[in-house]
């Protein structure tokens, strides 16, 4: 590929006559905006362990209220956006939130889509749309764009869960707001909106604004997840044990942008994924996961996270000879939808 000229080549009256004029020359930059064979990621492999943000996230609860905070969370921000950019990926946002017993998360809603992975505690809901969802570890709750929530503790030891939201490509589209709900709890004892998938009040269903008919899954509990990866390895040899959150109403992906899934990794498997065009986030569940990503490997264990940027070697290895199971969230719905999505082979074979 040839060497393009650079700004250097060019006269420094020229230059500066073309900034003046708000106009810049395309071929200093262009190798840059489109690299050969594959993209030049921001994105770096970071891993980020619980035991370093627990501490730290109940010293934000003895530190700010949640009156001040709204939503407690310490962002798990990957230095190669900027940390104060609050991006794991260029389209994802990952934040562990705190919630302790009595407290209360003031409903709103707002443009980014979001889900929860629970991580810890229970006695805790998340509301949405006026459905009572109860947190419990490994449940996934989803907040699609534009639905309200809010979330409330009854129990009795903190809650912990892992936030992930398509904050960052909402953000860069220049489409990212919020509106706050009602100052008072909502009276979240009230009967569901939706009472399984493809049943909702009919009180609750206006035909031009079926949002909650779009979304009948709001609760995805861990246990169902679990079970039926463990019935999926039983019943059958294929490599990769593995079940995809999707929405029952359209068979689409859970979600718009983000994608959610969750491995089961049978006792010491080695699993090789191949290269993708999308970063990706994993997040174990359950036992101890080693993830080595080209040649640098990351030992996880239980509410660790890892994300990987687009076109990686990863190989998941499960350390336990018993299973692991790891929560994946991934930008391929997003790029699917716009044609950008592919695979390849690994390069380390
Ligand atoms: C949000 O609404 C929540 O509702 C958590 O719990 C994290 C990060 C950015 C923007 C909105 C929540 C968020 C968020």
């Amino acid at each position: 590929m040839e060497t393009l000229a650079t700004l250097d080549d060019l006269p420094k009256a020229y230059v500066d006559e073309l900034t003046q004029k708000n106009l810049v020359p395309l071929w200093p930059s262009l190798r840059e905006v489109l690299p050969p064979n594959k993209p030049k990621p921001q994105t770096q492999v970071i891993s980020w362990k619980y035991k370093d943000i627990r501490p730290l996230l109940m010293r934000a609860g003895e530190l700010t209220p949640i009156e001040k905070a709204e939503r407690r969370v310490l962002v798990l921000s990957n230095p190669g956006h900027g940390l104060e950019n609050m991006r794991a990926s260029s389209v994802m946002y990952l934040g562990m939130q705190l919630l302790l017993p009595g407290e209360w998360a003031p409903s709103h809603r707002h443009t980014p889509n979001a889900v929860r992975l629970i991580v810890e505690g229970n006695g805790a809901y998340t509301s949405v749309n006026g459905e009572k969802c109860p947190m419990e570890r490994g449940d996934l709750i989803l907040t699609p764009t534009g639905m309200w929530h809010e979330h409330s503790h009854e129990g009795e030891s903190e809650v912990v869960w892992l936030d992930v939201l398509d904050l960052p490509l909402v953000y860069y589209s220049e489409a990212s707001f919020v509106e706050e709900g009602e100052k008072a709890k909502s009276n979240n004892e009230a009967k569901p909106l939706v009472y399984g998938p493809g049943i909702v009040a009919t009180e609750n269903f206006t035909r031009n604004d079926n949002h909650l008919v779009k979304y009948p899954v709001l609760r995805y509990p861990w246990a169902d997840a679990k079970k039926a990866l463990e019935t999926i390895a039983e019943n059958s040899s294929v490599e990769m044990v593995q079940v995809t959150y999707v929405n029952p109403e359209t068979g689409d992906d859970a979600q718009k942008i983000i994608g959610f899934s969750a491995i089961m990794l049978r006792p010491n498997q080695v699993l090789k994924l191949r290269q993708r065009s999308c970063a990706m986030v994993f997040h174990v569940i359950e036992g101890d996961v080693n993830i080595k990503v080209d040649s640098v490997q990351h030992d996880l264990t239980v509410a660790d996270t890892l994300c990987t940027p687009c076109f990686t070697n990863v190989t998941l290895v499960n350390t336990l000879d018993k299973p692991s199971f790891v929560f994946v969230a991934d930008e391929s719905p997003f790029q699917r939808k716009l044609g950008l999505y592919s695979e390849r082979e690994r390069t380390d074979i």
